[in-house]
């Protein structure tokens, strides 16, 4: 039997575990990136791990979240990220060059090769043949250390793309398609590999747009082939060494199939406020449009901004709505600003912001009160924007000029003939805002401004864990929701005892009074907790504050091993009803933890609420690695005792 070409790199790269869907396996990892916005944690934890170099091929740390600076948090972090990188063997992307996804994918990307990034759209990558998965900033900490990345192996699933896309229906809206059928649980424990003669006919950045978007359909990650296509594109990057080509074989066998004609595709928006609440534009056609951006890690390639810039030219935005532009990278902006694209952007009317995340997180551009927003980035969770009432719809970029242009939520198709963007021959490289380590970094300072607080600690489990039902919540909570960003919080992403004060804020802003009035919580909750974003601050601060276990329906990825990572116990509801059972205040009992953790996959716990005491029975699906990290307090405790003989 053949292999797809996720298994192919997977195989290439194993170093232990079997290949047999769900069974934990371990990857080498050859490079990682970071953001800030979770790099800053990322590097205590490897200055805690207490190596002198990353281990990798190529390790890049870029600045492109916290780039308002309204404070000087922000100013210390970046210092204190260019020190780290120069010390330690980083590549160090300076604020200004682009969002890390956009300019790994230009500048970095490999085909064949594993990437470990601490972002969830690390899977971006996936748009050149790179086997790219996102993960909480300790787990890229281990990967520079030279530790395997350890996940359960997923099972494929293979889109066949067929056909070609029609005029103003473009790559988001096939991935919004993705969406509207797999939902944002979808491709949890899932590869999502792409096939077919459509394949050919989709750029780079416009597979990378359907990459990015897997992220929100739970998937570990996305993969393209490697084809003429990637070679043409490394090519215009001065990179054709790089190429590898990469396909699946013709026998390879999948655990599920999905077909769709691209050329039957129309546009689609996703409404407020879940990514896959995906409808054709059509049936919203006339809706009035407050606020509409353009840019972010889906959709600001050059290929976006030349169709923007084109559809918009000679016309004027219309009068009640706001535009924003922000260009993916350094590159796609020295490109518009040479090829006229950026003028006729700014005659429009379009406020041009820089080659950085912005709107996407909450840095600003947060829409009024109510306002309808259409942007052409990935998430819409409630709040995200920084505004609670606001309402955000997620577009293509044709689609969203459109509703620029008319101040309505408008199908693109009626913007007459279709500007054709063809690729450059050679795009403008210059990667002068990328500064090369230090060949030898012994004798650098590490600069450590005062918001840099040192990594709180846990002791892990020794006995019975005695505790309340901090909190009760529902289905699909996102990362969003346990732990805000935003541009009040996010400065405080190096400071966990502050950013701590804001945990829950938007689901119930007494949760940190009451947890601090208990010694240890536990979190119950309903099908896939934790969807979203990365960032290990969403376990992080909960464990700070007391946060011992989290009892729910199901786990996304990412946050399930952050949990894990810092000594949180995922225990799962045996039987569904068990949910109903266990209310807000209850006490929670989970009689010798360590002993029941290893003895097997079912944990016994008591409730005790206001009508008597109650036993019941959960489970969890930990390796024994698993089990044993979240016993000794987390994977950074492992570590330490490991490298110390213990
Ligand atoms: C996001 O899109 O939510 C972020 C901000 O990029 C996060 C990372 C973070 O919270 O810093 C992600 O997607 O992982
Ligand atoms: Fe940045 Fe938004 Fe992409 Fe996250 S999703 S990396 S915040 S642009």
């Amino acid at each position: 039997m053949g292999f797809g070409i996720a298994e192919k790199i997977i195989k290439k790269h194993l170093i232990s575990g079997e290949m047999k869907a769900g069974s934990e396996i371990a990857l080498k990892i050859d490079n990682t990136l970071t953001q800030d916005a979770t790099g800053t944690m990322a590097y205590l934890q490897f200055e805690a791990i207490g190596i002198p170099r990353v281990k990798t091929k190529r390790s890049v740390s870029f600045v492109d979240h916290n780039t308002l600076q309204s404070g000087f948090e922000n100013a210390d972090d970046h210092a204190f990220l260019q020190s780290v990188a120069e010390k330690y063997g980083i590549w160090f992307s300076r604020p200004g060059n682009g969002i890390c996804h956009q300019v790994e994918l230009e500048r970095f990307a490999v085909p064949g090769e594993t990437l470990l990034g601490s972002d969830s759209h690390t899977p971006t990558a996936g748009g050149l043949g790179m086997f790219a998965v996102g993960a909480g900033g300790l787990d890229v900490a281990c990967a520079m250390a030279g530790e395997p990345f350890y996940l359960p192996m997923p099972e494929i699933c293979n889109v066949v793309l067929e056909g070609k896309l029609r005029p103003w229906v473009s790559a988001k809206d096939v991935i919004l398609k993705v969406l509207q059928l797999l939902s944002v649980k979808g491709g949890v424990g899932k590869v999502i590999e792409y096939s077919g003669s459509g394949v050919l006919s989709l750029s780079v950045p416009e597979r990378a747009t359907i990459t990015n978007m897997g992220a929100e359909l739970g998937a570990t990650t996305s993969v393209f082939p490697s084809d003429e296509v990637t070679k043409e594109f490394l090519k215009a990057q001065g990179r054709e060494g790089d190429f590898v080509p990469l396909s699946a074989d013709e026998d390879a066998r999948y655990h599920s199939v999905i077909t769709i004609d691209l050329s039957e595709l129309e546009p689609m928006i996703a409404c407020p406020h879940m990514p896959d609440l995906v409808k054709p534009v059509s049936e919203l056609e006339g809706m009035d449009v407050d606020q509409v951006c353009i840019g972010s890690c889906t959709n600001g390639s050059l290929r976006d901004m030349f169709v923007i810039a084109n559809a918009a030219a000679g016309k004027t935005l219309a009068p009640k709505t706001s535009l924003t532009v922000s260009p993916g990278s350094k590159q796609v902006l020295e490109r518009i600003a040479a090829d006229g694209s950026l003028n006729k952007l700014v005659a429009f009317g379009a406020r041009i912001l820089e080659s950085a995340c912005g709107p996407c997180i909450g840095m600003g551009q947060s829409p009024k009160t109510d306002a309808v927003s259409v942007r052409t980035f990935n998430r819409n969770f409630e709040g995200r924007s920084g505004t609670r009432s606001a309402k955000v719809y997620l577009a293509s970029p044709e689609t969203a000029i459109a509703c620029a242009i008319f101040g309505k939520i408008t199908d693109p198709r009626v913007l007459g003939e279709y500007p054709e963007f063809i690729q450059p021959q050679a795009f403008p490289v210059n990667d002068n805002c990328v500064i090369p380590p230090a060949s030898d970094g012994e004798s650098v300072p590490i600069v450590r401004g005062p918001n840099i607080k040192p990594l709180p600690v846990n002791n892990g489990f020794s006995g019975s864990l005695e505790a309340v039902a901090v909190l009760k919540v529902g289905d699909n909570i996102t990362t969003d929701h346990i732990m805000p960003a935003g541009s009040k919080i996010l400065p405080l992403r190096s400071n966990i005892p502050a950013i701590s004060e804001y945990v829950f804020s938007m689901v119930d802003k007494d949760f940190v009074s009451r947890i601090k009035n208990t010694e240890y919580g536990v979190i119950v909750a309903g099908e896939n907790y934790g969807q979203g974003s990365s960032r290990e601050h969403a376990a992080l601060a909960p464990m700070y504050l007391g946060v011992r276990a989290v009892i729910a329906g199901g786990f996304a990825r990412i946050h399930r091993q952050n949990l894990i990572n810092f000594g949180i116990i995922p225990l799962l509801f045996d039987d569904p009803e068990d949910y109903n059972r266990i209310g807000q205040d209850d006490e929670i009992i989970i009689p010798d933890v360590p002993g029941q953790l290893v003895c097997g996959n079912k944990v016994k716990i008591r409730v005790k609420s206001p009508s008597g005491i109650r036993e019941m029975t959960l489970s969890h699906n930990m390796s024994e690695r698993e089990v044993d990290t979240v016993i000794k307090g987390g994977r950074l405790n492992s570590i330490k005792l490991k490298n110390s003989g213990r």
